[in-house]
């Protein structure tokens, strides 16, 4: 069943210039990668997301933290890009500044082609050392130990933002400016509970641009937006395509 959009919405879409995106792991739910929160199957559904994504957990139990990203970077390495990601690397080509804003580490959206792309959170198959030296290409993968840096012999880590750490400046300071200053903001398969990214489309509502939400279930942010699309995201933004440029 096609998606019905209104034509006011349409017809704004065809004349604006700015767009800015922000999508969570409900993007990544139909390329076969769970949503952050239900993400705790198997061994990990003993724990809280929060409990590993922390320095304080890779602090107390590095093997643990270095084992629950190495099980999810086989998975979203796995997981190809699904039409949701296909429709947004597209729509990127018909504005002349379109921003996507992702939460998500999977690096999914990279796969599908989208070029102006801020991973705020970081990206789950780049490796970094956890002291100073920066991203590490290649390292000695030991059998049941967590590998360590090269070059100073501190322990490698994901590079992702884990909570209580700040997000990357550039990415923060450039989704903000875009929140502010585009025409239309998507919030589209996130839950809207992460701070400080969940702002980015109240301050955009705040800056005048007209809000869209796109998700399979009501978020704090649905009571707040001038559009609700109700479903998969990779079957609603095809649909979005389709009718822009049709
Ligand atoms: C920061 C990387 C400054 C790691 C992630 C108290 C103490 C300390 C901190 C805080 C605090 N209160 C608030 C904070 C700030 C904290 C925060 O927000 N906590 C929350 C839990 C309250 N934020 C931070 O710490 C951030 N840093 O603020 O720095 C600072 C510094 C020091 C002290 C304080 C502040 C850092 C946040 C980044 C954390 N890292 N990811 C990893 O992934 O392992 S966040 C992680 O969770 C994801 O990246 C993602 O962002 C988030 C999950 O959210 P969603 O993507 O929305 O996914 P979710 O599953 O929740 O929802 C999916 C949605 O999709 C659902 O609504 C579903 O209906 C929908 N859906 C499903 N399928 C589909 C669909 N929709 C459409 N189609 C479908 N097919
Ligand atoms: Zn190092």
């Amino acid at each position: 069943m096609t998606t019905k959009f209104p034509l006011e919405l349409i017809a704004l879409l065809r004349v604006s210039s700015r767009v800015a995106v922000l999508t969570g792991a409900g993007v990544s739910q139909e390329s076969g990668l769970r949503t952050f929160r239900d993400a705790q199957v198997g061994i990990w559904a003993q724990y809280r997301p929060e409990d590993l994504a922390t320095p304080e957990a890779f602090e107390r139990t590095p093997r643990l933290v270095w084992d629950f990203y190495a099980t999810r970077r086989e998975g979203a390495g796995g997981a190809e890009p699904n039409p949701g990601h296909f429709a947004l690397a597209e729509m990127e080509k018909h504005f002349a500044k379109f921003t996507l804003i992702t939460q998500n580490i999977d690096g999914l959206h990279a796969r599908a082609g989208s070029q102006n792309l801020l991973e705020l959170h970081g990206n789950l198959r780049r490796i970094r050392c956890s002291r100073t030296c920066g991203v590490v290409d290649e390292w000695e993968q030991l059998p049941d130990v967590v590998p360590t840096c090269p070059r100073c012999g501190a322990m490698l880590r994901p590079d992702v933002v884990w909570f209580g750490e700040n997000l990357p400046q550039y990415e923060l300071e450039t989704a903000i400016h875009a929140a502010n200053t585009c025409q239309i903001f998507f919030s589209i398969g996130t839950s809207g509970l992460v701070q400080p990214a969940a702002s980015l489309p109240v301050w955009a509502k705040q800056n005048g641009a007209v809000v869209v939400e796109i998700n399979y279930d009501p978020t704090p942010l649905s009571n707040h937006v001038d559009y609700v699309f109700r479903g998969k995201s990779g079957e609603i933004l095809p649909d979005l395509l389709k009718a822009l440029i049709a």
